[in-house]
C-alpha cells in the first residue's frame, strides 16, 4: 500500500492550524512530535471515564485505571521486545531515565573507574555522568567525532579498557541525525565488562529498537518524540542491572515495608517508580505506540528516507548553505547554516512564514564547539511531513537570505 500522507495528516488536528497567518509547516519534530487524535482521545477518555490512582485502591475505578496503565507498559514492552514487563520502568522522560541510571551507580564506582560517552551527546547524556564522576571520583572520557558528524571508531576502540565501567551513547544524534554503530559498540563494551546505556530519544521515532537483539543494558526514550504526550518516558534495563542500582527517589509505591528503623524496597519495576505516576501519560504513550504500529515502522522509515533525500538535494541548491552531519547512516534531521547568517535570524524569518524549525545549539554545545559554530538551523522531519513542505522551507530560506544579506 502506498503511504497516504494526506490521510495521515488528517489524524493530527494541529497540522491544519495557521501560524502567523500562514499554514503551519512543522519541522521541529526532533524537539517534540505532534499528537494524533487517537492519542488525544486516549488521554481525554482516561480523565473522563477512568480517573483514579493506580496500584492502591480496591475500588473498581482504581482497578480499571491500573489495568489501563499496565497495558501501556505491556505495549511498550512488546514494541521494544523487552524480555520482561518489569524491565520497563516508567519515568517522566529520557532525562529522568538517564538520571536514574547515573544515580544508581553511585555506590558502584570508585577512583580510577571510567565512564565513556561520546562527542555527539545531548546535555542530558553528559551532565548526569559528570555529576556521577564528581560523587565517585570516576573519570569521564569522550569518544571524539569527525567533521562528517560520525564517531571515530578507532578512538572508541582505544579508549575502551578494563577500567571502563559504563558506556553511554545515543543511538541517533539529535543535532546532526547521525545513526551511531551501537551494535558494534555494545558488543565491544561487553568484552571489557562495561554496562551500556543507549539514549534512544532520537531513534525511536525512526527505528524500532529490539532490546533482546541489541543486548544493551539500558535504553532510554521519551513518549513525546513518538506522537505520545510529554512527561512520560521509559527506562528499559536488564533485570540483573536494575536489581544492582540503588533507587533514585524514595517515597510511596517504591517500598515493600517501612519502619522508622529500616525500609525495604519494592521489586521491579516499582523500586524506581516512587509516587503517583503519569497515568494519563502512560495510557497516551500506549495509544501512540498503537498508532505508529498501525502505520508500520518500516513504512514510516521509508517515507522519512524519501523526504531526507529530497530535502538534502533541494537545500544543497541554495548558495552558501552548508549541512552539518553528512554521515551515510542518518535519520531525517538536517542541521545547516547559510553563509554567516545567524541561525536565530533565519529561524525568526521562517517562523513569520509559519515554518517551525529549531535554532541554536540543540542542547549539544560540545558539537557546536567542535564545528566552531554558534549553532545551526535544524529541520527535523516526521512521516507526516510532505515534499511540498520541503519546498516551502527552501523558499523560506531563500527569502531569509535575501532579507538578511
Ligand atoms: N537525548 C537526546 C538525544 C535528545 O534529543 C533529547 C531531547 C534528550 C535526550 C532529552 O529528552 P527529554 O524528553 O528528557 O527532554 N532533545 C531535544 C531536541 O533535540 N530538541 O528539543 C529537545
Amino acid at each position: 500500500m502506498r503511504f497516504n500522507v494526506e490521510a495521515i495528516r488528517k489524524d493530527f488536528p494541529i497540522l491544519s492550524q495557521k501560524v502567523n497567518g500562514k499554514q503551519l509547516v512543522y519541522l521541529d519534530n526532533g524537539a517534540t512530535s505532534q499528537k494524533p487524535q487517537q492519542v488525544i482521545d486516549a488521554i481525554a477518555n482516561y480523565y473522563k471515564e477512568l480517573n483514579a490512582n493506580v496500584h492502591r485502591g480496591v475500588h473498581t475505578l482504581s482497578q480499571l485505571a491500573t489495568d489501563a496503565f499496565e497495558e501501556g507498559r505491556a505495549k511498550i514492552q512488546q514494541h521494544i521486545n523487552a524480555k520482561e514487563s518489569y524491565e520497563v520502568i516508567l519515568t517522566s522522560g529520557t532525562t529522568h531515565s538517564i538520571n536514574i541510571v547515573a544515580n544508581g551507580f553511585s555506590n558502584m564506582l570508585k577512583d580510577g573507574d571510567e565512564i565513556l560517552i561520546s562527542a555527539l551527546e545531548h546535555h542530558s547524556n553528559i551532565v548526569p555522568w559528570q555529576m556521577l564522576c564528581e560523587r565517585t571520583g570516576a573519570t569521564l572520557k569522550v569518544i571524539p567525532m569527525n567533521l562528517e558528524g560520525e564517531l571515530v571508531m578507532d578512538d572508541f576502540d582505544s579508549l575502551l579498557n578494563s577500567n571502563t565501567k559504563i558506556v553511554a551513547v545515543n543511538h541517533v544524534s539529535n543535532a546532526l541525525g547521525t545513526i551511531n554503530p551501537i551494535r558494534y559498540m555494545i558488543a565491544e563494551a561487553h568484552k571489557v565488562g562495561a554496562a551500556v546505556l543507549i539514549d534512544g530519544a532520537q531513534s525511536v521515532a525512526h527505528i524500532k529498537p529490539d532490546m533482546q537483539e541489541l543486548d544493551c543494558d539500558f535504553y532510554t526514550f521519551s513518549a513525546h518524540k513518538i506522537c505520545g504526550p510529554t512527561g512520560t518516558g521509559v527506562l528499559y534495563g536488564k533485570e540483573e542491572w536494575l536489581n544492582k542500582l540503588i533507587p533514585f527517589q524514595g517515597g510511596g509505591e517504591m517500598i515493600k515495608e517501612v519502619t522508622f528503623e529500616k525500609t525495604t524496597y519494592a521489586d521491579l519495576p516499582y523500586k524506581f517508580e516512587a509516587g503517583t505516576p503519569n497515568i494519563a501519560g502512560v495510557i497516551g504513550f500506549g495509544a501512540a505506540i498503537d498508532y505508529l504500529n498501525a502505520i508500520g515502522m518500516n513504512a514510516i522509515a521509508q517515507q522519512e528516507e524519501e523526504i531526507l533525500k529530497y530535502a538534502t538535494a533541494e537545500l544543497l541548491k541554495i548558495p552558501e548553505l552548508k549541512i552539518w552531519g553528512t554521515s551515510k547512516e542518518k535519520v531525517s534531521v538536517i542541521s545547516f547554516n547559510v553563509g554567516n547568517l545567524h541561525p536565530y535570524d533565519i529561524g525568526t524569518i521562517l517562523d513569520n512564514s509559519g515554518i517551525a524549525v529549531r535554532t541554536g545549539h540543540h542542547c549539544a554545545q560540545p558539537i557546536m564547539n567542535f564545528c566552531e559554530i554558534p549553532g545551526t538551523v535544524r529541520a527535523s522531519f516526521s512521516f507526516y511531513n510532505t515534499i511540498e513542505e520541503v519546498d516551502l522551507l527552501v523558499k523560506g530560506i531563500v527569502k531569509a537570505q535575501k532579507m538578511l544579506n
